[in-house]
């Protein structure tokens, strides 16, 4: 009987130092691959370009495999114990580094029926940077990026998203990355909100600005931008023209809109009850759910209501009645949101949220109780967080200082220490030269 091999992999994309270590297994005997899983590699890095099946279908196809099955966490053990390899085959790049304690624990489970550990020596010159980018282009189809935000939220324990108002701020969104106890934390995903957008258009946040000239920043941030997007959709206009929005939308690549149970001159939330704020009936928003399910024709696409009970102090129950109505008419999602000082009341959402037999994911927005962590929103039941307006509230501060000082100094010299300089916006964006 031939030995059994086994071997771990992402096979996001597969290249000649893949091949290496294969070729070496197939000496060894029959290949199983563990495939890891979406939430596996979201555990420790970006979500792969291409889902489980996808990368399944390259990897079976693959000479000496003989079997692929899932590997759901960056831990062998479970794995190896069901199949008892007699071989392990790795490169040699683990002997260091974050996957250490990994390698250190598959030697001790296979040491109990004598499995070996076999080290290809890792292909030095191969630059996954350039790979990375490579993929990135190619797999960056509007239907891609769109299904990417539901993949994002099956695999990852929290969805964390930040807001974008023009290429710039999204490209920073894009690109923003630290690792963290060897685990790599960017953003997921970009939030174009009406406050931003319209407040960088040097107008109120009230639907005026329409969606043409929404469009028309969505279409900004999709071309230099990878990430998938949720758009404020603000009350989706008139249930009418909403299906014409959630039709344009699906075929850009958006990924969500989030609509409001408000009608008539919308005001933005924060306002409260200080504004006059004129509700949606249950029925009116569940039937605009309805036709907005009803047009889309993509499956990855998300119409997600937000509940504005809190905001506008209609209390729980109304926010819960409304929840357990908007799921019933076919939402993909819900977002509650709260302009509280304390995270109490969403905390009390959650928890009771919790118990609904029938659940979609939950969006949450910790503007104003942002003492709160993600982790613990997280615990909490939040599915999706979303940081909804820093890009634009740190920038104007800056700029003002700047337009301040040179009035002030009759020259721009002073300001110099709140601009970045000429070298630097020259080489910021790849290209130029
Ligand atoms: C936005 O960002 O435009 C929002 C969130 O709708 S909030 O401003 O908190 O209402
Ligand atoms: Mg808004």
């Amino acid at each position: 009987m031939k030995k059994k091999v086994y071997i771990a992999m992402s096979a996001d994309f597969i290249h000649s130092g893949h091949i290496n270590v294969l070729k070496k297994a197939a000496e060894l005997g029959d290949i199983i691959v563990g495939l890891l899983t979406d939430s596996a590699i979201a555990s420790y890095k970006r979500l792969p370009y291409l889902n489980f099946d996808q990368r399944k279908e390259v990897v079976a196809n693959i000479k000496g495999v003989v079997e692929v099955i899932p590997q759901g966490i960056l831990d062998y053990t479970d794995n190896l114990l069901k199949i008892k390899p007699d071989y392990v085959v790795h490169g040699d790049d683990w002997k260091v580094g974050p996957q250490m304690k990994v390698r250190q624990k598959v030697l001790n489970v296979i040491k109990k029926w004598n499995g070996e550990l076999i080290e290809v020596p890792y292909t030095e010159g191969l630059s996954a940077r350039s790979l990375n980018q490579a993929i990135a282009e190619v797999t960056n189809t509007p239907d891609m990026r769109r299904d990417r935000l539901k993949r994002l939220i099956n695999s990852k324990d929290v969805v964390r998203i930040l807001e974008v108002h023009s290429g710039l701020s999204g490209l920073i969104a894009e690109k923003t990355k630290l690792t963290e106890n060897n685990v790599d934390r960017e953003f997921d995903g970009m939030w174009i909100s009406s406050l931003t957008d319209s407040t960088s258009k040097g107008k109120p946040d009230t639907e005026l600005v329409d969606f043409t000239s929404r469009l028309n920043t969505i279409n900004e941030v999709l071309e230099v931008t990878s990430k998938p997007i949720i758009l404020d959709g603000d009350t989706g206009g008139q249930t009418e023209h909403f299906s014409y929005m959630v039709r344009t939308l699906e075929r850009l690549g958006v990924s969500a809109v989030i609509i409001e149970d408000k009608k008539g001159l919308k005001k933005n939330s924060l306002f409260g009850t200080e504004v006059k704020q004129t509700r949606s009936t249950i029925e009116e928003f569940s039937e605009k759910i309805r036709v907005g399910k009803r047009s889309q024709i993509s499956n990855g696409f998300m119409i997600v209501s937000r509940i504005e009970s809190l905001i506008l102090k209609a209390g729980m129950e109304d926010a819960l009645t409304r929840a357990r109505a908007y799921i019933e008419a076919g939402t993909d999602g819900i977002m509650i949101h709260s302009k509280e000082k304390e995270p109490t009341e969403i905390l009390e959402f959650l928890g009771k949220y919790s118990k609904f037999e029938s659940k979609v994911p939950v969006i949450v927005v910790p503007t104003s109780y942002n003492s709160i962590t993600e982790d613990e929103l997280a615990k909490a039941g939040a599915n999706v967080i979303i940081h909804a307006n820093h890009m634009l509230r740190s920038a104007y501060p800056a700029m003002q200082k700047t337009a301040e000082s040179i009035l002030e100094h009759h020259r721009s010299l002073e300001a110099d220490e709140y601009c970045m300089p000429i070298k630097e916006i020259l080489h910021l964006i790849p290209g130029g030269k």
